[in-house]
């Protein structure tokens, strides 16, 4: 049989650092280029044949919407050529629930789409990235993993984009795909598949961005117990045209809120409410009727974000927006 031949686009991140030889801390980001990652991952090529490029050498925390959208583009570009039959995205983690998602829904291609990256750098003890960029390159390359959107390779598990959650600042099993847990496993090279998303993605997702730069600019309030609505004002002011409220428990906002609320769909910026909270949703409700707001059900404020602006590129329509968050 042929081998798969998966192309790697590496961004930086900690599964490129050195540090101190043994720790965690303290280390260097991009000093291992996509050639040193691929040498790394002892055994790969009697599995697969394995290529890839340096397009970012950055500290997830450096990423942007706007470099988020050239890497869509290259992926969508190099999908098209019969010798690459999948790929792996190495990235720094802190961000990698969002770009996850964003690749999820502008990726076009049923080809496999794989992130990975590491909590801890090549020169640890305990050096994670090795073995997940073993396994990410492992299921880039499974037939199963075809048509299944942007898949987050982590610490064994393989987590839906569209659910993946950072759950912790250093331990290695630092992802988890909210209460909606993984979609499969791998385990001594054997990859099991447990389930899938419905949600739609990559070829089924409106969403295309062949010929756009930039994206309308969404932020995101966190809602506190003492927080005033003079917080609106930056937003108003700066251009925005979206906000996703974090709000408290099911996506509540407090009297302080409301009337800046109302001012603001009325004129025509999108607010999203969303919640601080870590698992559960936030579902339609009155306060959406009266004060036009949205609810995201599922979406954790990050990923009403990302999805906020794609619409937004789109339409401004309140339906057409409260479409989007009932469908994704
Ligand atoms: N600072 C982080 C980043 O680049 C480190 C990591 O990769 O975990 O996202």
């Amino acid at each position: 049989m042929n081998k798969k031949q998966i192309y790697i686009l590496a961004t930086g991140g900690t599964i490129s650092a050195q540090g101190d030889e043994g720790k965690t801390l303290g280390y260097t980001n991009g000093v291992f280029k996509v050639k040193s990652l691929i040498k790394s991952i002892k055994g790969i090529e009697d599995v697969t044949k394995v290529n890839g490029e340096q397009i970012f050498n950055i500290a997830s925390e450096d990423m942007s919407i706007d470099k988020l959208l050239i890497l869509a583009k290259r992926i969508n570009e190099l999908s098209k050529l019969d010798n690459i039959d999948g790929f792996v995205i190495t990235q720094g983690t802190d961000i990698l629930e969002e770009s996850a998602f964003f690749l999820n829904l502008v990726v076009k291609t049923s080809k496999p789409v794989v992130i990975t990256g590491a909590m801890r750098p090549a020169t640890s003890n305990s050096a994670d990235g090795p073995n997940n960029l073993y396994d990410a390159i492992l299921v880039a390359s499974d037939e199963a993993s075809i048509g299944k959107g942007v898949l987050v390779v982590f610490a064994d598990y393989i987590i839906r984009a569209r659910d993946v959650q950072k759950i912790d600042t250093f331990r290695p099993q630092a992802f988890a795909g909210k209460e909606f847990g993984c979609c499969g496993y791998i385990h001594d090279n054997i990859i099991n598949f447990i389930n899938k998303s419905l949600k739609p993605h990559t070829i089924n997702s409106e969403f295309n961005i062949a010929n756009i730069n930039s994206l309308p600019k969404v932020g995101i309030v966190y809602f506190d117990v003492n927080l005033d609505s003079d917080i609106f004002d930056y937003y108003i002011n700066h251009d925005y045209k979206g906000i996703v409220i974090a709000g408290s428990g099911s996506g509540m906002i407090s009297k302080r809120w409301k009337s800046k609320i109302k001012e603001m769909t009325k004129n025509s910026i999108a607010v999203v409410r969303s919640s601080i909270a870590t698992s559960g949703s936030v579902d339609r409700d009155s306060i959406d009727r009266e004060y036009r707001t949205i609810p995201s059900y599922t979406l954790t404020p990050l990923k009403a974000r990302i999805l906020l602006s794609l619409a937004l590129e789109k339409s401004n329509s309140y339906e057409y927006l409260k479409g989007v968050f009932e469908k994704y």
